[in-house]
């Protein structure tokens, strides 16, 4: 495996140097955050942040993410281009040594919490789901970070009834009709294609979600087959619920080397079904992540691994989720599992 570690550009609190200075991290995960969704990336916008990472003396395989617009996934208004527009800058991205996309299709909101900064027993911040909370939020005045916060509270109101009107059957059928346009380009270039799964992976304020489970992971699978067509196994977005076993997933697609990127962490699951972001380690939370780790070593993964979002520890402040400490403690003790791995083998 190859340990990385995102990173949100220029304007991230959490410099390249540092991420250097983390012990066995070969390189970054990032994106070009400046250009509208939809749009092509273009080459020289590429040159210029894989040069910058390089620079740094990591190395820049790992696009994460190349967003999807809402009319690809609604199958509207001008989608076709945006599809255009998708294939291009996979070719673009290719051209440029990138080996691996991190994509998700997720309708309007990406990854969904009621809180950015609970405090933890234990005196640190992390992110939550507490499903009371949730349930008394209303999607048309929300903000999460990492949210399209383009949208008018009308604006909002129309997508959201578009995805209740389409449905989870609807959704996927828009889904098969962009894999199936872009894969073949995908596979052209060589570059592995991973989807994150929906986070959580359950349906939220009305609005389907289909990336959620073992049966759906399988029917995702199906609609290309070609190992180019894959996942980002994210054990925090798919463990949140016991309802998903992990390293038996990780076990079964790696095997048929589905899997091009792993994020891992850990959540502490609660009794209603809410859960916590919590430390890595495996008694901080409800997985297991030797046996996760485990999993990806017997099926001989050579793929990204990151370590995914870690709690604010240490007074730092930043990006919630995306500070460099607990990370950093994140990647070190995954690493030190996997050294383990690797000498008892
Ligand atoms: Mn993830």
């Amino acid at each position: 495996m190859k340990m990385t570690f995102r990173w949100y550009g220029s304007d991230d609190p959490v410099t390249l140097e540092n991420i250097r200075q983390i012990p066995g991290m070969t390189g970054v995960v990032s994106a070009i955050y400046s250009i509208p969704v939809g749009e092509v990336w273009p080459e020289e916008e590429i040159v210029k942040l894989k040069k910058q990472v390089e620079d740094a003396g990591l190395e820049l395989e790992v696009i994460e993410s190349v967003p999807v617009h809402e009319d690809i996934k609604l199958a509207r208004g001008d989608y076709k281009r945006y599809i255009e527009n998708y294939k291009t800058t996979i070719r673009n991205l290719a051209k440029h040594g990138i080996k691996c996309i991190c994509y998700n299709f997720m309708p309007v909101f990406d990854w969904t919490r009621s809180r950015l900064d609970q405090p933890l027993e234990d005196g640190s911040n992390a992110l939550v789901y507490y499903r009371e909370d949730v349930d008394k939020m209303d999607p048309t005045k929300l903000a999460l970070p990492g949210w399209d916060s383009s949208y008018s509270t009308d604006e909002m109101s129309q997508l959201i009834d578009a995805y209740k009107e389409l449905g989870e059957e609807g959704l996927w059928k828009n889904l098969e009709y962009f894999i199936k346009e872009i894969m073949p380009v995908a596979v052209e270039c060589d570059v592995n294609m991973g989807i994150h799964p929906d986070d959580p992976p359950w349906p939220i304020f009305g609005i389907p979600r289909i990336i959620t489970c073992e049966a759906n992971l399988d029917r995702f699978l199906a609609l290309y087959p070609d190992k180019h067509h894959g996942l980002t196994l994210c054990s925090g977005s798919l463990g949140c619920t016991n309802l998903n076993d992990i390293p038996a997933l990780i076990r079964k697609y790696g095997k048929e080397g589905r899997i091009h990127f792993a994020h891992i962490r850990n959540v502490k699951i609660l009794d209603d079904g809410s859960f916590e972001e919590s430390a890595h380690l495996s008694g901080c939370g409800s997985l297991d992540i030797v046996e996760i780790l485990k999993a990806y070593h017997e099926t001989g993964f050579k793929g990204y691994v990151r370590p995914d979002h870690g709690r604010m520890i240490w007074g730092e402040t930043g990006k919630p989720g995306y500070g460099l400490y607990d990370r950093a403690l994140g990647a070190t003790y995954m690493n030190g599992i996997w050294e383990t791995l690797e000498k008892l083998s």
